[in-house]
């Protein structure tokens, strides 16, 4: 396929003002009567033939300022519609479209989700829905007429304010929506359809009354409120912490059970994936309610970064995607406990981002070539995008940052911005200059952060040795990056006093040349240097401590991010270099951790529980990884601490038991409560697993929660035996019509770490409630088991390798967009040992040798076999 390259950016040769829709909606033949008032850029070619976008439209007429548009006055191909000689004044090109809903499996442009008509159109879906210039940097005015039947459609929902609406006759009717913001084609949308609804006010900081309102399925309003009260939250923080108000009479979110991603910002109007709206204590986890409080806010928040300040090419997607993702984190820090969320943060980036870095599909956080660009919407563009923005405002500090974020709405609104835009607010406000700092956005690949240190008794004298690398693809490393390395040194009882370092600002050392060096005096004992605090830049750190000293770092460290980060790093070392010594030392730390705080704060103590992924211990495997091996070792390890720690976990249990008493609560506090309980049940049945399938049994007959039903499940599915199965099947009996409670099923099951799982797979694949052509039901049962079972997606006979490209091949010719994703499951197959990858390198080829592969699934298979 042909590549898009940024240094080929041109502005576009025509622009436009206004859109007026009149889309007649219809299950297999919807007519779009598009009028788009046009004129020539300035900064164009003059006289350049129009080109507009097209996908699998049919043109039905054409006409110019009002005239039909005789034959050889336009071509059209599958590509578009081009005018050879367009007039070299502004005019209107009015054009009727035909489209068929039903039959879009692509879940791009108008399609229908379980009988309601709905849209996507990020990142170059409008093109399906009318010939258009779908590109970020031709923003428009849009008025839209939507008409359907009032049986079929009774709601009729579209971006901005609603302005009129009607009787159509026949049965049919009419609504008229205006949107004054100039928008850019991908944040279009429309929904028709038979919806249920909550909703309420919000008066923002400039004293404008808001109507917000949820729709979704009929019946199902009593799990919306949830949701809708995320939308009044993210509103008012936006406020706050940002300056930014809502912009529009109404904000509607509406959710829909087929979609292709989590969600979707389109102006004044948010669709969402279901699985991120809905919510009741009986069928959602503390997990789905913290999801879908940052997906809303992130939606939200879209509207400012974004929105009002969008992308100038896809090139710049972290502009708005990056900096959103870390709004969104702020906020859901700011409603919860914030080191429990940066380090789920972290966990995360780790989990997506560093082996994405690491692999064949890596790519600048701001890419310069694509081939497809729904394949660039990555961990890497997100959560290490996010991650950029994080290092900014910990370079110049928080007033600082907040002074350049309105300096760039001031100047951006209503613009096509790029990354250049964004780094000069800050540095105009700051007076500094950010070109070094840029580098982040251009350099592929994660830093290695080397550090040691040296303590001289004598002069009461420290002194840290930093290094940063990051062998690029000639072996050699680039200019450096700018680093913020937050630090400090841990006395042997806490905190060290009188101890001065002018290197450090705030706690935080800039490294931006290759190696530096710095002294701490006044160092009275021998400390524990504690590096990158609160994970404070995106790199791998190289810190040669003991055991004891990490251990150090977990009893004392004033950084709840590196006390957790001490007892990882002591747990993998453990799960790659096994001993039994050391594993009973760290058995005695941990349990001497619970005995001083589990109960102060459960739910970091639930996270220096939980020992670091199958998946994170083969990231730090340098090759020649074997899943099997990382699986026995950390299974063992989790044994042995649930048998070494079953004492005090039998009292937290007990301690934390009450909790079944009171009413469920989604907040941070009792959710950190019971992921405590449900970690310490986990680990007394890694330990014991006879009495652990006993109580997880029990635990599922009286759980009044989903979160701890789930949990118990979760606890049971590693347990062979007669109870695990029996209790599967009682869970799919109990939840048969809750198809968002269902994926949780498939996914547990498709994550048991067992040879049988993949027969499971395929009689899953076979159960009523399961279809490919629903992405949710395709990503719990395929993607859980490529994603999130590493020993029997990479079995050694290829078997697990075979099944999901199976699933690409059937999914490419009906949803390219799903079918691949699930084939970056593969992004890894180099790094496994040579059997392994040499079946991997076979499915590979077997997908290769397929006719008519998608653009997006070719795009991802090139890139991955290399
Ligand atoms: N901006 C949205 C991206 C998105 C998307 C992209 C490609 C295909 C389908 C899609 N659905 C949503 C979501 C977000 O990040 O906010
Ligand atoms: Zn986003």
């Amino acid at each position: 396929p042909p590549l898009i390259r940024l240094e080929e950016y041109r502005p576009s040769d025509y622009l436009i003002d206004r859109v007026d829709l009149d889309i007649r909606l219809d299950p297999h033949a919807t007519r779009i009567d598009a009028t788009l008032a046009l004129y020539p850029n300035p900064a164009g070619e003059a006289g350049a033939p129009l080109n507009l976008d097209g996908d699998d439209l049919r043109l039905v007429s054409i006409a110019l300022d009002g005239a039909p548009l005789a034959q050889d006055g336009y071509t059209v191909t599958p590509a578009g519609l081009s005018l050879i000689a367009p007039p070299r004044r502004p005019f209107t090109l009015r054009l009727v479209t035909e489209v068929d809903p039903t039959a879009n499996t692509k879940l791009m442009g108008l399609y229908r989700s379980s009988g309601v008509y709905c849209t996507q159109c990020e990142a170059d879906g409008f093109r399906r829905i009318t010939y258009f210039l779908d590109r970020p940097d031709v923003m428009a005015v849009y008025t839209t007429r939507l008409e359907a039947d009032r049986d079929q459609a009774p709601v009729l929902l579209g971006n901005g304010n609603l302005i009129e609406a009607g009787e159509a006759g026949a049965g049919r009717h009419f609504a008229v929506w205006h949107d004054p913001h100039p928008k850019p084609a991908y944040l279009f949308a429309l929904v028709g359809g038979r919806l249920g609804k909550v909703e309420t006010r919000f008066t923002t900081m400039e004293g404008r009354a808001i109507t917000c309102a949820v729709y979704v399925e009929p019946g199902k309003e009593d799990r919306a409120g949830y949701a809708l009260d995320a939308v009044i939250r993210s509103m008012a923080w936006d406020e706050t912490a940002f300056g930014r108000p809502y912009d529009l009479d109404v904000f509607n979110v509406v959710a829909v059970s087929d979609f292709n991603m989590g969600a979707m910002e389109n102006k004044g109007l948010n669709i969402f994936n279901d699985k991120y709206v809905l919510a009741s204590p009986e069928t959602a986890t503390d997990g789905d309610y913290a999801a879908i409080e940052a997906i809303i806010a992130h939606e939200y928040f879209h509207n400012w970064s974004g929105n009002r300040v969008t992308c100038r090419d896809w090139f710049q997607l972290c502009l708005k995607e990056g900096l959103t993702v870390f709004r969104d984190q702020e906020f859901s820090s700011d409603m919860r406990s914030r080191p429990v969320h940066r380090i789920a943060e972290v966990r995360s980036l780790r989990a997506r981002q560093f082996p994405e870095d690491a692999g064949p599909l890596r790519h600048p956080v701001r890419p310069r070539v694509y081939a497809e660009i729904n394949n660039f919407y990555t961990a890497t563009v997100y959560d290490k995008g996010a991650e950029i923005v994080r290092m900014l405002r910990t370079l110049i500090g928080p007033q600082a940052f907040r002074a350049g974020m309105d300096r760039y709405f001031a100047d951006n609104d209503g613009r096509a911005a790029t990354v250049e835009d964004f780094l000069a607010a800050f540095a105009a406000v700051t007076g500094g200059d950010l070109d070094a700092f840029a580098r982040w956005y251009e350099r592929p690949g994660t830093p290695r952060l080397t550090v040691s240190g040296a303590y001289e008794p004598g002069a009461a004298r420290c002194t840290l040795r930093l290094a940063q690398s990051q062998p690029g693809a000639g072996g050699q490393d680039g200019p450096p990056l700018v680093i913020p390395v937050a630090l400090g040194l841990v006395g042997a009882s806490g905190p060290l006093t009188g101890v001065t370092c002018p290197a450090l600002r705030d706690g935080v050392f800039v490294l931006d040349r290759p190696e530096a060096e710095i002294i701490f005096d006044g160092v009275a004992e021998e400390p524990v240097p504690s590096v990158l605090r609160d994970f404070s830049a995106p790199v791998r750190l190289e810190l040669a401590l003991t055991d004891a000293q990490r251990m150090r770092l977990l009893a004392h460290d004033s950084d709840p991010f590196n006390r957790w980060q001490a007892a990882q790093d002591v747990a993998l070392r453990l799960i790659l270099d096994p001993d039994a010594d050391r594993t009973e030392a760290f058995a005695q730390a941990l349990g001497r951790f619970l005995d001083a705080e589990a109960l102060a704060d459960p739910a970091f103590a639930a996270l220096v529980l939980a020992l670091p992924s199958e998946g994170e211990a083969a990231d730090a495997v340098p090759s020649g990884v074997d899943p099997d091996a990382i699986h026995r070792a950390r299974f063992a390890l989790r044994a042995h601490l649930g048998t070494a720690l079953r004492p005090r976990l039998e009292r937290l249990d007990a301690a934390l038991a009450p909790l079944d008493n009171v009413p469920y609560s989604p907040d941070a506090s009792a959710a950190g409560r019971r992921s405590l309980r449900n970690a310490a049940l986990d680990l007394i049945a890694a330990g014991d697993p006879e009495t652990g399938a006993r109580r997880a049994a029990e635990r599922l007959g009286s759980a009044s929660n989903m979160t701890d039903r789930l949990a118990a499940l979760a606890t049971l599915a590693l347990i062979p035996g007669d109870a695990r199965e029996t209790a599967l099947t009682e869970f799919a009996e109990r939840y048969a019509g809750e198809p968002l409670v269902l994926d949780k099923w498939f996914a547990i099951q498709a994550q048991i770490p067992e040879p049988g799982t993949l027969e499971r797979i395929v009689r899953l694949q076979g159960h009523p409630a399961f279809t490919m052509t629903n992405p949710n039901r395709v990503r719990a049962l395929i993607g859980s088991f490529a994603f999130g079972n590493p020993t029997q997606f990479a079995r050694a006979d290829g078997a697990g390798f075979a099944r999901v490209a199976e699933t690409v091949a059937a999914l490419d010719s009906t949803n390219p967009q799903v079918a691949a994703r699930m084939l970056t499951a593969f992004g890894s197959w180099r790094r496994l040992e040579n059997s392994r990858a040499a079946k991997a390198l076979e499915i590979l080829n077997w997908i290769k040798a397929i006719p008519g592969l998608s653009r997006d699934t070719a795009d991802i298979l090139a890139r991955t076999r290399g």
